[in-house]
């Protein structure tokens, strides 16, 4: 057996070795290397057309957008096939599923022997953060899917950029993926921290294959975090400009298909004139502490893997932009006249739609046309309100983290912690309700905290620990802040009206982080004083906003039992301090 090679693009002797290497396991037919070229982009995505991988859609009504259909078993992150590799259990945490770093390799070694046989193994350099940004970090992606290499170019500065930026260093990540047959028998996300390593293979969805996500900027992340004195979180950035024409930057962890996204590109209501939102990222955000002692952030990402069904012109005109061109759409409903169309999208569903199985679907019927996490990649080019700051390579500083789950009860609109050890508290008790970003049950109550547990490569405890000492580290820290969008009432309906009205919600932040306005101290933490949210224009009335800013003491109660087991599990390493101020505040709630 002959392999082909494409031109090889670099001198890098590490690289170049490591890539014989895994070429001499895989035994493809064909080397490819990625040089992030419009050239290149063209014929991947005629092959990939060609292949069925990608279907063409309407060119006058979506320039160069295509659909994909994954398998129907592969749709989501699987978090029970998802395991960090550490050389000592413990090190993983109880937070995470574990396998010895021998057996994992021995295992998946396996399944990649000889599997690219009669494949184009193609080899993608890129980097997370700007290009030639001291926060920034290179992965290489071994991969043989041809859809992985047109996401990654979207996701992330990929191609010739990323070898110059590297040149003949030995500190990359080491991504190898493969598809395998879809067998979901073989389907496995291995991460190395010890080695910065990721070997995942069987899948060809989103968090599970575009390694430089998930398993890179976040679990891998996460670990070099702790290591290097920095964090790599579950968040999205914004700008907030107000009429003064002053910006100020927050970062927010909501957990997956809980709002990133939407709230990194809301759009004010008419009722705030002069306010606007910049994007920075929607997703992931790495953090470190600037010379000036404040916490300043980064965007690894170039682009959005954006959760589908509810995105329209009503709920997210931003993102229904991006979209608009040079987008694919992954497990989307296709129309008859070749565009796509998704579950509270604009357009009402038309009588026929082919759904994200491929099969005929008729209005009216129960099935989703769209699958509930089918999402679209589109570049953070076409975000009509990308900040200017985007690319930056020092990031932008951070005034206020606000962490925020899915709760149809209990937690409140908004709530501001008493210091940076009780904000730790906040995100690190935080529930959530599931949702179809993970396969599993949806809908159900579990503690994730700082939206981080599918994500953290390393035991939570110690993550807690870390957030902890960076406190001591910052000399001026971030305010940190509690929101939930997501109250109901008995009618199972949503309270709060939610996506661009939240920037009322946003404004009380940023006045609370500048210290401009005093608050109302509750036992848990600040609420708005009467009047400071500014309800105007919304049909609320003030028994609904009573009802979902209202502390409710046996909840809480409640509430502090289920944060309880979160502790227990965590046991061997759970900071003390956290557990000394839990006692502190059921204490005062009970008074
Ligand atoms: P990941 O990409 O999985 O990390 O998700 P995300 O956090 O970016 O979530 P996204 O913004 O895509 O929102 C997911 C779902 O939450 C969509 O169905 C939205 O319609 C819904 N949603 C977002 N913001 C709000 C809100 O303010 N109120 C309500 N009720 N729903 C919201
Ligand atoms: C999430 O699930 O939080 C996502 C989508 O952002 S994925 O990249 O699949 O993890
Ligand atoms: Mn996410």
């Amino acid at each position: 057996m002959s392999t082909t090679t494409s031109a090889n693009p670099t001198t890098n002797p590490h690289l170049r070795a490591w890539v014989e290497q895994v070429a001499g396991r895989t035994r493809p037919d064909r080397i490819e290397w990625c040089d992030g070229s419009e050239a290149e982009r063209v014929r991947l995505t005629k092959l990939a057309v060609e292949q069925g991988i990608l279907l063409p859609l309407n060119a006058e009504k979506r320039p160069g957008c295509y659909l994909h259909r994954s398998d129907p078993n592969d749709v989501a992150r699987v978090e029970h096939l998802t395991f960090i590799c550490s050389r000592e259990k413990e090190d993983a945490g109880p937070n995470n599923n574990w396998l010895a770093p021998a057996e994992a390799y021995a295992k998946l070694g396996a399944l990649f022997d000889g599997c690219m046989q009669g494949r184009t193994m193609y080899v993608i350099p890129y980097v997370m953060g700007p290009i030639g940004s001291p926060m920034s970090k290179i992965g290489i992606e071994i991969t043989d899917s041809v859809y992985v290499v047109l996401n990654m170019r979207i996701m992330t500065r990929m191609g010739r950029a990323a070898l110059e930026m590297l040149a003949d260093s030995n500190d990359f990540n080491r991504g190898l993926h493969s598809t395998l047959d879809l067998d979901p028998e073989k389907r496995f996300i291995c991460h190395f921290p010890e080695d910065n390593t990721i070997w995942s293979t069987g899948s060809g969805y989103g968090g599970n294959v575009l390694l430089g996500k998930k398993c890179l900027a976040l679990r891998i992340g996460s670990y070099l975090g702790r290591r290097e004195g920095w964090l790599a979180e579950h968040m999205l950035i914004l700008g907030v400009e107000s009429p003064a024409g002053e910006t100020t930057y927050v970062a927010a962890a909501f957990p997956s298909a809980c709002g990133k996204t939407n709230f990194a590109m809301m759009i004010p209501p008419e009722s705030f004139p002069g306010w606007k939102i910049w994007t920075v990222g929607d997703d992931i955000a790495w953090m470190r502490i600037g010379a000036d002692g404040r916490l300043w952030a980064i965007n690894p990402e170039a682009g959005y893997f954006g959760v589908a069904p509810g995105t329209n012109t009503k709920s997210n005109r931003n993102a229904m932009a991006c979209v608009e061109r040079d987008t694919l759409f992954t497990n989307v409903a296709l129309t008859d006249d070749g565009d796509i169309w998704w579950e509270s999208i604009d357009a009402p569903a038309p009588e026929h739609l082919v759904d994200w199985r491929g099969n005929d679907w008729q209005r009216g019927s129960k099935e989703k046309a769209a699958h509930p996490n089918s999402r679209f990649t589109a570049p953070m080019a076409n975000n009509p309100v990308l900040s200017p700051q985007a690319n930056s390579s020092e990031g932008v500083p951070i005034s206020a983290i606000i962490f925020g789950g899915r709760r149809s009860t209990t937690v409140p609109l908004v709530l501001q912690s008493f210091d940076w050890r009780h904000g730790v508290y906040l995100g690190a008790t935080m529930g959530s309700e599931t949702t179809a970003a993970a396969t599993g049950q949806v809908g159900v109550v579990r503690r994730d905290p700082m939206a981080m547990l599918p994500f953290c490569g390393y035991d939570m405890g110690d993550y807690f620990a870390h957030w902890l000492a960076m406190g001591q580290r910052i000399p001026n820290p971030p305010k940190v802040f509690q929101v939930n969008w997501f109250r109901q009432d008995e009618g199972g309906r949503f309270i709060w009206p939610g996506f661009g009205e939240n920037v009322r919600v946003l404004k009380w932040i940023i006045d609370r982080a500048a210290e401009r306005i005093p608050g109302r101290e509750t036992p848990l933490g600040f609420v708005p004083a009467s009047g400071q949210i500014d309800l105007a224009g919304l049909d609320l009335s003030p028994a609904q906003f009573e009802a979902i800013t209202a502390i409710d003491a046996p909840a809480w109660q409640a509430e502090f039992d289920l944060q309880e087991e979160l502790f227990q599990k965590l046991a061997r390493t759970m900071p003390s301090e956290l557990i000394e101020l839990r006692e502190t505040l059921r204490g005062r709630l009970e008074r």
